[in-house]
């Protein structure tokens, strides 16, 4: 039985080892992915946004109880752009979930930035796709940075929760529309200190003055909530609202449809794009002038333009 079998067959070691073909960008996932694309598409994938420190690991610790509860089994992939190898930098979460290590139903992944060639928006689409159609129910994807991130966690994610705290005011004040653009929740985490309220009057005020409230029926009100994680406090009301903007897709097909036609054109140039410059680079071991061509790019004898029009050209 091969591995992508295996994993489908419930089998945790074949899902760590595809974890890190994706991880590494091996080749064999041009044939691996299409058996796994083709299972999937039941989980509910809930992106985690926000600046270091807000307290997103905590918060997706408090979930993860949370859904635990309802029976409903739950992958993690922690993304951490900023480190060059996975499990390094994310070690502090690895600690604070370990409170579900024993948990057979918890999957913890973290991913570093190895792999480049934008390989790491691919890689975490990919490793979603992997855990969907393993069969886990919830999906929650942790990246740091609003709106800068490599990463564009919209892509991904069903519902993305954008997480603040009191003294994100000038993140708020900077981004502004960019929030708006990202957010389908937005949470004030350490709720327990100064100005919590004051900065979720600031996000409800954006939101109000933004697109999402003109009062149709396909317009989502983006909630602002408040919680305090670290002792679970408002956790319930973000799950509650998760599912309610879940449902609310599920209500509006078109507008979902719509955006998920747009994602997967996304994906498929995505693709396309990296698989265009494997096989390039390919191609160069073996054809001289393709190898020659690549040279005087290299010394600044031709310009790049010219050199990928003749490319293209000649395939
Ligand atoms: N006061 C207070 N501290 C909190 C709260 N939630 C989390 N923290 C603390 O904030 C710190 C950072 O929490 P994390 O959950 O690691 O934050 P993060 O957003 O995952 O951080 P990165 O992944 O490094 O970006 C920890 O020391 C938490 O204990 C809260 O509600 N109130
Ligand atoms: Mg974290």
């Amino acid at each position: 039985m091969d591995l992508v079998d295996q994993m489908l067959g419930g089998n945790i070691k074949a899902l760590t080892r595809l974890v890190t073909l994706i991880e590494n960008q091996s080749p064999q996932i041009m044939k691996i992915m299409p058996k796994i694309y083709k299972k999937g598409g039941k989980a509910l994938v809930i992106g985690m946004t926000g600046p270091p420190g807000a307290g997103k690991s905590t918060l997706v610790d408090q979930l993860i109880k949370l859904i635990r509860k309802e029976k409903k089994t739950v992958a993690v992939l922690a993304i951490d752009p900023s480190s060059p190898f996975s499990g390094g930098a994310v070690l502090g979460d690895r600690i604070r979930m370990q409170s579900h290590a024993q948990d057979l139903d918890v999957f913890i992944r973290s991913l570093g930035s190895r792999g480049s060639y934008g390989g790491l928006s691919r890689a975490t689409k990919e490793i979603v796709r992997l855990f969907d159609a393993f069969g886990f129910d919830v999906i929650l994807v942790e990246t740091v940075g609003v709106g800068q991130s490599e990463l564009s966690i919209m892509e991904v994610s069903d519902t993305t929760v954008v997480v603040l705290v009191p003294e994100s005011g000038d993140t708020v004040q900077t981004l502004k529309a960019g929030l708006l653009e990202i957010a389908n929740i937005f949470v004030v985490n350490k709720s327990d200190r100064p100005n919590a309220s004051q900065m979720k009057h600031q996000l409800m005020e954006m939101v109000s003055l933004g697109p999402a409230t003109l009062g149709s029926p396909t317009q989502w009100a983006i909630p602002v909530l408040q919680t305090q994680a670290v002792k679970g406090t408002g956790i319930e009301e973000l799950w509650d609202k998760t599912l309610e903007h879940i449902k609310f897709l599920k209500k509006n097909h078109e507008a979902f449809e719509h955006k998920k036609q747009q994602e997967r054109r996304g994906e498929f140039l995505e693709i396309l794009t990296l698989a265009y410059q494997k096989e390039f680079l390919r191609r160069v071991q073996k054809e001289t002038s393709l190898k020659t061509l690549l040279e005087e790019v290299e010394k600044g004898r031709k310009d790049p333009y010219t050199a990928a029009f003749q490319v293209i050209n000649k395939t």
